[in-house]
This record gives C-alpha cells, structure tokens and sequence, in this order.
C-alpha cells in the first residue's frame, strides 16, 4: 500500500509483470511494506485507512474503512475478468451507494445509472449527455453513508466505466489494452479521497497572479489594432481585466511559432504596450506542424526525429487547420525538448501564457491512426495506448517550454486536452460549450466534478462559445463565472461581438459589478489556490464534499450549486425568472453576501433579480477582500479587508496569503502567510503573525464586523457607510433594496475597526 494512503492493485494476464510506468502519477511514490495476516482462504491487509481482505479462491476482494464499513467489494462470480485485451473489474452495487467524479464527464452529480467512455475527443458543440469530451481522468469516487472511497484505474488505454447502467448488479470499470492497475482509497469524506489522490497525482502549482483575473478571448481578435481597442476598451469602461488571447489568426497560416506579419507586423511592441496598461497575453499553439518547405519547425522536427511514424517508418500525415501536418510526438523527451527550445518564439514576443488546443489529438476524419507508434518515455506504445495521455504531455511540454525561457517565473498553460494528472502541468477549459442556460448549468457541474477529480484550475467559456448569447444569459455567466477557479470570456468565429459591453448597457453594469467583485476577493481566491497547492481541495467544490448523506444535493435543480473554499455558497440560477429555488444545506446559518440578511436553511424561494446572484456566506466566515483594482498586480491602498460573520458557533480558520505573484521565490519562504482563527461563541477574532519573509502591499487590515449585536464591547468602532460596504454597485432600477435610501437599514448591524497588521505578533480582539 502506498506511504500516504491507498491501496495499488495490479493483475496481469499470463506472467505477472508490473508495468511501473505512469504519466499520472508522481516519480517516486512511496509504498509501505505490506504487513498482512493469512488464515486458509484469506489474506487481510490493513493500513491506517482501511482494510482489504482478499478470498483466495476464487479471488476477490473487499474493502473496508478502517470503521469497518464495507466501502467495496468485487462481484461474486464476476470479479475480475479478460476479455481478449480487455480488462475489467466487477463490484457489486451497495445500497444507496452512489458515484461522483471521473473528471470531465457530463450528466448528474450522482453518475449512478450511467456509464461513460475515457477517449480524449474533440466534441465540438456538445450536450448535456454527450460522451467522451476532451479530458480523461479515469478517477472516481464511491459515496456511501459515512464512508468514502476512491477508485483510480491507472490506463491511458481507452477505458470504460459503468455504475449499474442498464443492470442491477454492477459498478464496472473496463480498460481496453495492458494490464490492470488501479489504486484503492479509503476515507471518510471526498475531502480524504481527493487529498490521497492528490498525494499520488500531484496538485496544481500556484499560478501566477494574474493568471486569476478576468481573461478576454474571441476566435480571433486581430489585427494589432484590435487588440489595443479591446484593452483601450476594458480601461475606460472599468472593467477590469487581466489577459487577452492570440488564437489561431495570429499565425502565418496557422504554423506554430510564426505571426503573421500583416496582421501583426510588430508583436513585441505591442505586448510591450498592454504589458504597460497591465495586460499579459496568451497564445494559442497547436500540436499540428503544417508540412511546407522551408519552414523550420517543420524542418528540424524532421532532423531530430520528432514525429509520430506509422511502424513501416513513414511519418504519419494528418489534416487540421495548417492543411496537412505532422504530429510531435510529445511522449518522447526528446520531442518535448525540441518543443520547448522553441519557446523563446514566445517569450521574446513578450506572450506569457500559452494555450494548448487541439491536442486530443483532433485531425479531421477525427481517426488518428491507432497503429501509429509511440515513444511513451521508452516503453514504446501504438496511439492506442498514448491517445488519452497526448494532450497532457503536449500541456508539459509547452510548460517546460515557458519554463526553459523564464526560469524564475511560473508558467500560466491551458490545456483542452487532458489526462490524470494534468493539474500538475495546466488549467484546463470545458471546451467548445454553447451559448445556452443547459451550458451555464453543466458547465459548472464539469468544473465540479473536475474538481472532484483533483482538478482545480477549472472554468468554461463565459457565455457559450458557439452561438448568440441573450443579453440575460450572458448576466448570469459572467457573475457564475465571477466565482469559477479559471474566469474567461470567450466565443467562436462569425458570431456576434461577446465581450462584456457587446450586450447593452444593463448586462455591461452587471459585468463590470461582477468582474470587480471578483477582483476584490483576489486576497481570498489567492489564499484558496495556495491551499490547493498544499492539499489538492479544489477552489470550487461540489456540495458533496460537505454534505454527502444529504440527498437534496444531488436532487436535479441543486446539484449544480457549489462551494468557493469552505465559506460560499453560490447558486447559478436562470435567466429568465426573477423567483429562483435554491437550496441551503441545514446545519449551517446562512447570510446573504449582498444584504446580510440570515435565511433559514431548507429549499427557499428567493427573488433575484437580474443583477443579483445568489450568493451565500456561511455564519463564522472570514472573507478576505481588497480594495477595487483594474488588473490584479495594480497597486492598491494597502488595506485588506476582512469580512467576519459573527454569530453562532462555528470556529473557522482562514489563511491569507501572500507573495509577490508572479516568482517561484514563495518556495524560499518569500511568502507572507497568517491564520485568522473566527471563534464566535467567544467573540474573538485572532490575526496570526507573518509566516514566511515576504513584505506583503497589504499593511492594514479593516474589519467589518457583520450581524454584530448591540451588546459588542468594540471600543473603536465606526458604523459602516454605504460607500464602504457595497460588495456591488447597485442598478437602482432593478434592485430597490441596493438604492442608497435603503441602505442604511441593511447594514444596521455592521460595524467596523481598523488595525495596522504587523509581523511579529499576533492581533487579538474581542468583540
Ligand atoms: O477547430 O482555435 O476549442 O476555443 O477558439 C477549432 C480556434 C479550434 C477550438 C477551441 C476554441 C478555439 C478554436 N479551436
């Protein structure tokens, strides 16, 4: 069993031979000598997490939590079986057991009933059931009433995974070439599970800042000028923004590492000027080398021998956007060297991110030949094997890339294409989602169950890449999207204009109201991905982390609400309606983020306007704010501002952290970090001292004490003017309760204070 929780099983064929080689999971994971007993039909292992006990005859096995609550077990009679090159493994249906996770997989939140394929697809225009999608994770969770269990099948062959569709008996999970090799986790809570997988698969690096704010994509913005309006744009309406995108049109016809001159006659300066307005950028690139003459990349990809051949030795030909192409072969190192040599095309350029398309790999006829070869790290493999991994090692390579040319920086890559994994390497986007309200729901469940999945750095095209977006829509999607890990508008060629004032003066409000909130949670968001660095809990997450025995959550109107860290609660709603239902997990006193009004947990329904998403803080929370900026590394006025719910009795602990946002020096103690630890059953509130040697912007801290009652002993506090409060700015004809004249009643119990944070001591205060 492993070092640091989980069991790994293998089962061959003939030989028992171990294949050792994984892209998914980390070099050098620790095992833990196995310590078993044995009686005359069994074998029993146990570990600190759990129990496997194994029949020998014939072979099967079951999993215990260490509670000793079956959490799995093979299926009498069917156990694990061979099917030519199939491999499957059988497990018998548990009562009200139910299935969450496998990456990015449409559907419900409970997959119970459903089954699914893993083969990196391109799937232009998807549906709400459509099947496979762009990324593979073959991960997946078992949620049993106080019991948890994960299971990881660990093939990047096409794999298939069925949770009693169209039986009774069954959970399968199939992989179709190699041998069987899966990883067993037991736990508790999804919280044990994502953590144990994370420790064998990685987390997602801490990206660089800015890399949070609202990014601006259309296929394709050019030429140059375009480009500078669309900055121009953003700075005098006041929307803030922090990235803009090259897609395919950059390029000389659509080859890899070239711009089109016409179009882009001076790239470097042009960067240089959003680059002073406070705009990065990112380009696309495409795994596709177009075949001409006297192109070098094509050229020494040829001399270095860098392309997928078929096993005659020909190199294999495929048609995507340059015309006809070869295909790196990303499994090989060499390959991914001569890709990331290439970067410096980039860099120079002043690009700082880089955004992998295409790289299922999609070719038109959308059949990469299954018999083409590949390296795969020297255990040479055909497509078959290395058609799911391909995108990943592509995203790698591109990382190494951008690593190579600015070593002291952390990469920003985006990826389409993805495996087990991939949170290492990139964030990923859902793909070519469609401008309707089915697409805002299912966009956030696949941002979900990523995030189960150990996928954190997640977001969707912020209102629909194919089609026309309603004005209405478009609202709702930017203030989901507000919230998501990955924030990004983006929409298709030919279509109409999708920034966020193409959409009247009402929606631009809402834009600019949301993408500002966003911006004013940064010190919060930013906490949350260094925790995610640290544990592998994602940033948004599905309900079922909190509240896997409560039902309601996975009813079909509430299973797209999720929580932002451990505090929010956020509700997509419609369009369309004014009268939502939403649904408040009991247990928890919820507070309305906008109005500090408490609402009684249970099914509720609540007027939100056009203007207003539901969003819920949880009693005892500690919201990390910062003043309004127009791009994140913009100088603010040094205040953090710090939200406390008091009331109730729920201690909470808050990280706020801290570094320079853009170097890898955080990893030398360049960071500033502090615990704020809320008890509201004492009324005490403690600000830690620095951790780490960073001089953070931030010097003071203003508190803002909501639902404070009368009795509070605060000596130095101030009521809160409207000014200081609003999270947004009101639109006076939709929303009464935000006119300025109703105000004063909303933050009747909303005090503040002011204290200068230092290093050396921790702040106490009593309220
Ligand atoms: O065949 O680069 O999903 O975001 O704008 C389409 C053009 C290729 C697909 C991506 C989309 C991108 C588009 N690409």
């Amino acid at each position: 069993n492993l070092k640091k929780g989980g069991f790994r099983i293998e089962a061959g064929k003939e030989t028992m031979h171990s294949e050792q080689f994984s892209y998914a999971t980390l070099p050098n994971v620790e095992f833990n000598k196995l310590q078993f007993s044995e009686t005359e039909n069994q074998i029993i292992i146990e570990t600190e997490e759990g129990k496997l006990i194994v029949e020998k005859n014939p072979i099967k096995l079951a999993f215990y939590s260490k509670t000793g609550i079956l959490l799995s077990k093979e299926e009498k009679g069917l156990g694990m079986a061979f099917h030519g090159d199939e491999v499957s493994c059988y497990r018998t249906l548990l009562e009200n057991e139910r299935f969450v996770g496998l990456g990015e997989k449409t559907g419900n939140l409970d997959r119970k009933g459903n089954c699914y394929i893993h083969w990196n697809t391109d799937q232009f225009a998807y549906g709400p059931e459509s099947d496979p999608l762009y990324a593979s994770i073959p991960f997946f969770q078992g949620i049993l009433e106080d019991a948890c269990y994960g299971i990881f099948l660990d093939s990047s062959y096409k794999s298939f995974f069925n949770f009693g569709a169209s039986n009774h008996r069954y959970s399968q999970f199939s992989t179709y070439g190699g041998t069987l090799r899966y990883y067993f986790f037991c736990g508790q809570t999804p919280y044990d599970i994502v953590k144990q997988y994370s420790d064998l698969t990685g987390t997602t690096a801490l990206p660089p800042k800015w890399s949070l704010g609202y990014q601006q994509c259309r296929y394709s913005y050019y030429p140059e000028h375009e480009i500078t309006n669309l900055a121009n744009t953003f700075r005098e309406k006041k929307i803030p923004a922090d990235v803009l995108y090259y897609d395919i049109h950059y390029m000389e016809r659509y080859k890899v590492f070239t711009w089109d001159n016409q179009k882009f006659p001076n790239p470097e300066k042009l960067n240089q000027t959003l680059e002073e307005k406070g705009f990065k950028t990112v380009a696309i690139v495409d795994p596709g080398v177009k075949i001409e003459d006297g192109y070098p990349c094509m050229q020494t990809g040829l001399d270095q021998d860098v392309f997928v051949k078929y096993p005659d030795g020909e190199v294999y030909r495929g048609e995507a956007w340059p015309g006809w192409c070869y295909f790196p072969d990303f499994t090989a190192e060499k390959t991914r060297v001569w890709w990331a040599k290439q970067f410096n095309f980039y860099t120079d350029s002043g690009v700082s991110g880089i955004w992998n398309d295409m790289n299922e790999p999609a070719v038109w006829g959308k059949h990469f030949p299954d018999i083409t070869l590949f390296n795969y790290d020297d255990n040479p493999s055909t497509h078959k094997k290395a058609h799911n991994v391909y995108g990943m090692l592509m995203a790698r390579a591109s990382k190494e890339g951008m690593e190579l040319q600015k070593p002291t920086e952390r990469p920003f890559i985006l990826t389409r294409a993805a495996f087990a994994g991939i949170q290492r390497f990139a964030a990923l986007w859902t793909g070519d989602n469609i401008a309707n309200t089915d697409h805002l729901f299912l966009g956030q469940r696949l941002i979900n169950s990523l995030g189960l999945s150990g996928v954190t750095f997640t977001g969707n095209d912020i209102g629909g890449f194919i089609g026309e977006c309603p004005p209405a829509l478009f609202s709702r999607w930017v203030q989901t999207g507000a919230f998501n890990p990955f924030f990004r508008g983006h929409s298709m060629i030919n279509s109409r204009d999708a920034e966020p004032w193409s959409f009247g003066e009402e929606t631009e409000e809402i834009s600019r109201n949301y993408i500002t909130l966003r911006y004013k949670l940064l010190p919060h968001l930013y906490s949350l991905f260094k925790l995610a660095e640290e544990t592998g809990i994602p940033i948004n997450k599905s309900l079922v982390f909190d509240y896997q025995n409560n039902s309601k959550i996975y009813e079909f109107r509430y299973q797209n609400q999720f929580l932002v860290g451990n505090e929010f609660l956020i509700c997509p709603v419609e369009p369309s309606h004014d009268l939502h239902k939403v649904y408040l997990p009991e247990g928890s006193t919820w507070v309305d983020f906008f109005n500090d009004a408490t609402v009684s947990a249970g099914e509720q329904v609540l007027e939100t306007k056009i203007d207003k998403l539901p969003v819920f803080v949880k009693q005892g929370a500690v919201i990390l704010m910062q003043e309004a900026v127009q791009y994140t590394t913009q100088n603010h006025n040094g205040v953090l501002y710090l939200h406390v719910y008091t009331g109730g009795n729920r201690t909470t602990e808050t990280v706020f952290y801290d570094d320079d946002s853009i170097s890898i020096n955080y990893k030398d103690n360049n960071f500033a970090k502090r615990f704020i630890q809320h008890n509201p059953a004492e009324k005490t509130l403690k600000i830690g001292k620095q951790i780490g040697a960073y001089k953070s912007a931030f010097h003071t801290v203003k508190i803002f004490w909501h639902l404070l009652s009368n009795s509070s002993k605060l000596k130095a506090q101030q009521e809160v003017s409207v000014e200081d409060f609003r999270f947004v700015e009101p639109i006076s004809h939709l929303d009464p309760w935000m006119a300025p004249e109703n105000n004063h009643t909303l933050i009747k119990n909303l005090m503040s204070t002011t204290h200068q944070l230092e290093n050396e001591n921790d702040i106490l205060i009593e309220y």
